[in-house]
């Protein structure tokens, strides 16, 4: 390990203010994560020495502009292990590759009578998309039932995913539950049945090693921003055999061959995808993002969040009257935490905790079937990244317990 992940905050000044006249405590890195000083010097580099726009210009600064942008998707495919750098489509985020997946690959190939199957733990973003096509093309949507700790029920997806389903799209880890979904299972039983297996990655990418091969997805979305990037970019991975049957979802400068007055043809992928001016100083940014990544190393990463949670899930397992949802078992968990205190709407637990200086999302987190799945109309969220430390762990304990003793007694 080439950086000492105790000594890296340093490498976050954002960190380094008060909030409410206490120290910052950042805990929704699920929601976004803050950049490290890597990731904006290399943006602003960009536009102070590289600034072109790209695969137009046959001028030096344009090829370095160029050259930067196109090493980028060669570094994305190392870092997920795709075959084919032609198999990394740049996007805005998360949400546009699942919408781009279920317009395109969606629109061309579900039928009426096909099945989609998700879960309830899904995203908004990979619920939405795959509801409206299903309403669209008078498909069927069906839902993986969970366990009693919010693991998914493998042996209930043996029996929705049949040889009627055409798409499986599921999340490798929760942004509620911090549980990590048995992918490289279900990708065996969707392709058993003939289905492509779709995977949100926005919450597992930061976290863990990926392995697009290993786990034989077809497809798979993720966010810069949640990475240590900036916002504004995404990836989409796909199979090159599959990205090459796709339409592209928009049309413009860049994603063709050639235009006639009446029809036109496309360029190659992942070009057909990425029309107009692409967001170049975003994917310099992500770039920047996964060299720090790296130089950490992703398994580090996820042992360094573990220790924190197995540090964090006792004790907020200890605190009466604090509801903690998903598993209890730190091996089945990220960094994400969600709880509430009896009696108490989350909004006013996660307001009180900013008393204290400790940021935390409180809501439905864009999964309200989740929320209804678990009976709750909200939950307050902590989620750490590999900028926290115990420290952050205990100030988040003080500060519920803090909260909940104002609440019984009107002090802070
Ligand atoms: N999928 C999952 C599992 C997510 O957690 C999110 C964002 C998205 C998709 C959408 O990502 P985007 O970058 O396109 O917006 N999740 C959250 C969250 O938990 N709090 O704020 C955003």
């Amino acid at each position: 390990m080439v950086k000492d992940i105790s000594k890296l905050r340093k490498d976050f000044p954002i960190l380094d203010q008060k909030m409410n006249g206490e120290p910052l405590v950042y805990l929704d890195s699920a929601a976004t994560t803050q950049k490290p000083k890597q990731v904006i010097d290399a943006i602003n580099n960009y536009y102070l020495h590289d600034n072109a726009n790209v695969h137009r210009g046959v001028y030096e600064l344009s090829e370095r502009a160029t050259n930067q942008f196109e090493q980028v998707r060669e570094k994305v495919r190392k870092f997920i292990n795709a075959k084919s750098e032609r198999e990394i489509v740049y996007t805005r985020g998360t949400t546009d590759g699942l919408n781009m997946i279920a317009s395109t690959y969606g629109e061309a190939f579900i039928h009426e009578g096909d099945e989609i199957v998700i879960s309830y733990m899904e995203h908004h973003s990979n619920l939405i998309p795959w509801q409206q096509l299903a309403l669209r093309k008078h498909a069927k949507l069906k839902y993986i039932d969970m366990l009693d700790d919010g693991e998914l029920d493998i042996e209930d997806a043996k029996q929705k995913i049949t040889s009627k389903t055409k798409i499986v799209s599921i999340a490798q880890v929760s942004n509620v539950l911090g549980v990590i979904n048995p992918i490289k299972e279900l990708a065996e039983l969707a392709h058993k049945c003939g289905a492509v297996m779709v995977v949100d990655a926005a919450q597992s990418i930061p976290h863990m090693s990926v392995d697009v091969q290993d786990l034989d997805c077809d497809f798979m979305a993720f966010s810069g921003h949640k990475m240590l990037g900036p916002t504004g970019i995404g990836i989409l991975y796909g199979k090159l055999n599959l990205l090459d049957k796709m339409e592209p979802m928009e049309y413009g400068g860049e994603m063709i061959n050639l235009v006639d007055l009446y029809d036109s043809e496309w360029t190659d992928v992942p070009w057909k995808f990425e029309a107009g001016t692409q967001d170049i100083a975003q994917v310099i940014g992500l770039g920047a993002a996964i060299d720090y990544l790296n130089e950490i190393g992703m398994d580090n990463i996820t042992q360094y969040e573990r220790s924190l949670v197995d540090y964090a899930l006792p004790k907020l397992l200890s605190i009466k009257e604090l509801t903690v949802y998903g598993p209890h078992d730190p091996e089945k968990h990220t960094g994400v935490i969600s709880f509430n205190l009896d009696n108490l709407h989350p909004h006013d637990l996660a307001t009180g905790l900013d008393m204290e200086g400790v940021a935390v999302r409180a809501g439905h987190h864009c999964v309200q079937p989740l929320m209804k799945y678990l009976k709750t109309p909200a939950t307050a969220r902590a989620s750490f990244y590999l900028y926290n430390n115990k420290d952050d762990v205990d100030r988040l304990v003080d500060g519920i317990i803090e909260t909940r003793e104002f609440f019984k007694n009107g002090t802070i």
